[in-house]
């Protein structure tokens, strides 16, 4: 059965280059989040948007299923292959295609690296602004995909916000060129939306059109220590009343924890439950009013340390403090949770959240941190080593229901910045209304009648 589906993409598309290889099958099935057992029929890795389309075309006319592939560093299940299905891997798509300097816009194709992206604005005089930590192998076509956030949100919004222009291929095959770069367009449904967080659901994003902008200012990296989680919100209201925040983030001493396991400096002589790293434009009296919020949490028992950077160096070590600790859990096969709420609901949410967790989860470390600037939590459940990985998801997907009903009291999301996937799959209706979802279904229908693209995903 096998052979005879690669014989017939063989022979319906002899130029285009397939990966079979068991060592291929495994890297290119699978995704973050290390749950399933990567099981794909092959690899696709196609050239053109023309070899896209056919590629879709050819997946109608034989029931295969197809599952888009970028640098497969989501954490939701999204981009993972295992039931048979042909992997459609933009990794060979991966080149900038032009740069407008009077829209100020980029087009790429969508398997360029974020960070790729990001440098080529720069060498233009400009900036992208979505930035996280896997942007040296996470692609423009998956960040649209999952429309991923990331740590500039609270000063830039999502990757949404960001997208011009989209050429995308329909799981029928057809070959849209969405919002074509217009600044103003009241035309009717803007089905570039539809395809922004569809993940790979809806069809192939293939190209993209970014939105750049100025440079950032000139910044200041700022560390603080913080004796509750309930200090986290009123410390971020007070600094967001004074300077202008580019990202502000936080994370538990459980986190720094485990950063510093791999390597780094503790950053004060104290332990402290909580820590917020802030990064701020800095002007003539950005040091003193970011000095002055800071005396006033200290003055109100909202803070307890606080550092600023004192050089690019220095900064660059505070960011790591943050920015290491998806990579210093990974051994853990850590359960993720990805939530947000309003900000302003944030502190009654995080009051229901932290407690229904001690109470679900004493057995387990949990580490949470995110970017709580955005309302958006990230939770990590770690396996303890000796607990099999089954039994293990089985009792966090009992606490994730229970958070998830938390989540819908609260107006909040089960998924902030990665995605549904598999792992989201059964939460779905907490964030989404029945008639919402029936809505999503109807418009999966339309724009994939015969259910090819990566199907599972999102919703069954
Ligand atoms: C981050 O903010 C990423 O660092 C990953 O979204 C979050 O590992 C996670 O749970
Ligand atoms: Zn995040």
């Amino acid at each position: 059965m096998t052979d005879a589906r690669l014989a017939s993409l063989r022979a319906a598309l002899p130029g285009l280059r397939l990966l079979t290889d068991p060592a291929d099958l495994a890297h290119y099935g699978r995704d973050w989040t290390r749950r399933w057992t990567p099981a794909p029929l092959a690899i696709a890795l196609p050239g053109s948007v023309e070899e896209v389309q056919a590629v879709v075309r050819w997946a109608n006319a034989e029931g295969v299923a197809l599952v888009p592939s970028g640098g497969r560093t989501g954490l939701s299940g999204g981009a993972v292959a295992a039931n048979g299905e042909l992997v459609v891997s933009l990794e060979r798509m991966n080149r900038v295609l032009g740069f407008d300097p009077v829209d100020r816009s980029l087009s790429v194709q969508a398997g360029i690296p974020l960070q790729l992206a990001q440098e080529a604005a720069r060498a233009h005089g400009l900036y992208y602004p979505v930035d996280f930590a896997a942007r040296g192998s996470c692609t423009i076509g998956g960040n649209i995909a999952t429309n991923a956030g990331g740590i500039r949100v609270v000063r830039y919004g999502n990757t949404r916000d960001w997208i011009a222009g989209l050429t995308f291929v329909t799981g029928s095959g057809e070959v849209l060129r969405l919002g074509r770069g217009l600044v103003k367009d009241s035309s009717g449904y803007d089905l570039r939306h539809l395809a922004i967080a569809s993940e790979g659901t809806l069809g192939i994003v293939v190209e993209a059109t970014l939105r750049l902008t100025d440079p950032p200012p000139p910044t200041r990296v700022m560390l603080l220590a913080l004796p509750s989680f309930t200090a986290l919100m009123q410390v971020f209201a007070a600094f967001r009343g004074r300077l202008q925040l580019q990202a502000f983030e936080f994370f538990t001493d459980v986190a720094l924890k485990h950063v510093l396991a791999h390597g780094g400096q503790a950053p004060f002589d104290a332990v402290h439950p909580f820590y917020v790293v802030t990064e701020f434009a800095s002007d003539d009296t950005s040091e003193a009013e970011a000095l002055a919020a800071f005396e006033q949490c200290m003055g109100e028992g909202l803070a307890s340390d606080g550092v600023i950077a004192a050089s690019q160096a220095q900064a660059a070590q505070l960011w790591h403090l943050r920015e290491g600790i998806t990579e210093s859990l990974a051994k853990y096969l850590p359960y993720k949770n990805d939530v947000s709420v309003r900000i302003a609901a944030m502190p009654a949410f995080l009051a229901e959240a932290q407690a229904l967790l001690a109470r679900e989860y004493p057995q387990f470390e949990v580490v949470w941190f995110g970017h709580i600037g955005d309302g958006n939590l990230h939770i990590n459940i770690l396996k303890p080593e000796t607990a099999a990985q089954a039994d293990f998801v089985a009792d966090c997907e009992r606490v994730t229901k229970l958070l998830a009903e938390v989540l819908q009291r609260h107006g909040g999301s089960i998924s902030a910045e990665h995605g549904i996937g598999l792992v989201k799959k059964p939460y779905l209706w907490c964030t989404r209304s029945a008639a919402e979802i029936a809505a999503m279904r109807g418009i999966k229908a339309a724009l994939d009648p015969n259910g090819v693209m990566n199907p599972g995903k999102l919703f069954d």
